[in-house]
């Protein structure tokens, strides 16, 4: 029996692009996208601040300022894609690199830089935002994530839930076991990923060998691969797949295929695992010169335009960098609180313990 490569497993991954790297616009059949003047502009703005948001932060890092930063350098317009599709009743469950997701859901940056730093343990209300504080533990997040969209379910609420994760995630059971729940509770949920081709140096051949928005179909649900580089798109698809969650038709994997540019936190260097040509190939493919070259190639945009959100990221750096200067080291004390919501017996035993030894520091 002969196989057939243009179907099943063997098939060319499928690519949802709305914007080539060129900078020049392309239609898609079902995943078109209208989008006016003045919200393009709006997105190349929110791509230009958040990407100085992470320079300044690990420029921060490598002054001894922060203990560590995990760059979402070439990640923006997945982020912000995914972001701004968003409404205001949506929850978002991060990593711990979705600073620009952070950014659309209105959390202060300064607040971002208040956990790397140490002084806060994740220093935003996730219900006044929604969108839930950063999570380490790789892949546990979805679950939190679809035990939630549960909830809204039986609220019937008309509100989904995203969560991001990342392509070495995906080899978590956490992840896999989130897949199955959303799918035979018909959760409202999007799963989405963002494959940056490295889980530290564990490259994506290591973690899979199909496409990862193929995964989906095993467990009973749609997948799509979206160029993660293009904003466009990451926005119409995220949009849609909202929609579809919001309206009842249940989860939907997003594969946002994309690269990590810069090292996997500030305590890696990968020079050490992979090639530079890699990363040259990729920079041909920046999520935020092709908005640029469209604006330019359309006129949607003045000189003056982009050199006032280039002062405008000046300024956002600045200030980020003053403020988090000044924030203040917390007490040591101050651990024990927000560990329950109540107060609690043994927690109140562990502070006094350890307030007896602080007093033993003192002369
Ligand atoms: C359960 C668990 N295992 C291992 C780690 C250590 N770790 C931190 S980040 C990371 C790689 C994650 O890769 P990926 O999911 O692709 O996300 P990315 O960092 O590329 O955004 C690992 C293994 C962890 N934090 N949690
Ligand atoms: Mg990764």
């Amino acid at each position: 029996m002969t196989v057939d490569a243009s179907r099943g497993a063997d098939a060319p991954p499928e690519l949802v692009q709305l914007l080539t790297p060129e900078g020049e616009r392309v239609e898609h059949p079902d995943y078109d996208i209208d989008l006016t003047p003045e919200e393009i502009r709006s997105l190349y703005r929110d791509l230009m601040l958040v990407r100085r948001i992470d320079l300044e932060a690990v420029a921060l890092q490598r002054q001894g300022e922060l203990g560590i930063w995990a760059s979402l350098l070439g990640q923006e317009a997945a982020q912000i894609g995914s972001g701004r599709a968003l409404t205001d009743s949506d929850m978002a469950f991060p990593t711990y690199r979705e600073h620009g997701v952070a950014w659309c859901r209105d959390v202060d940056p300064v607040k971002l830089l208040g956990l790397f730093r140490g002084v806060n343990h994740g220093g935003w209300d996730p219900q006044e935002h929604n969108f839930h504080l950063y999570t380490i533990v790789i892949g546990s997040q979805t679950l939190h994530a679809v035990g939630y969209a549960m909830g809204i379910q039986r609220d019937d609420a008309n509100a989904a839930t995203i969560v991001y994760f990342g392509d070495g995630a995906t080899s978590q059971g956490d992840v896999n076991e989130s897949f199955i729940w959303a799918s035979v509770f018909n959760a409202p949920i999007v799963f989405f990923c963002q494959n940056n081709q490295w889980a530290i140096s564990e490259p994506l051949e290591k973690q899979t060998r199909i496409p990862l928005y193929r995964r989906a179909s095993g467990f009973g649900f749609p997948g799509i691969r979206v160029d993660g580089n293009d904003v466009f798109a990451c926005l119409a698809v995220t949009k849609k797949a909202l929609e579809a969650a919001r309206t009842g038709q249940g989860p939907t994997l997003i594969e946002a295929f994309t690269y990590r540019m810069g090292a996997h936190t500030t305590t890696d260097d990968p020079t050490r695992y992979r090639v530079a040509s890699e990363l040259e190939a990729w920079k041909l493919k920046d999520p935020i010169e092709r908005v640029k070259a469209y604006m330019f190639k359309n006129e949607l945009a003045d000189q003056a335009f982009f050199d006032s959100v280039d002062a405008e990221a000046d300024q956002l750096g600045a200030d980020l960098r003053r403020r988090c200067l000044a924030m203040p080291d917390p007490e040591p004390l101050d651990i024990f609180d927000h560990v329950y919501r109540e107060p609690h017996a043994l927690i109140d035993q562990e502070r006094a313990q350890f307030a007896a030894y602080l007093e033993g520091f003192r002369d």
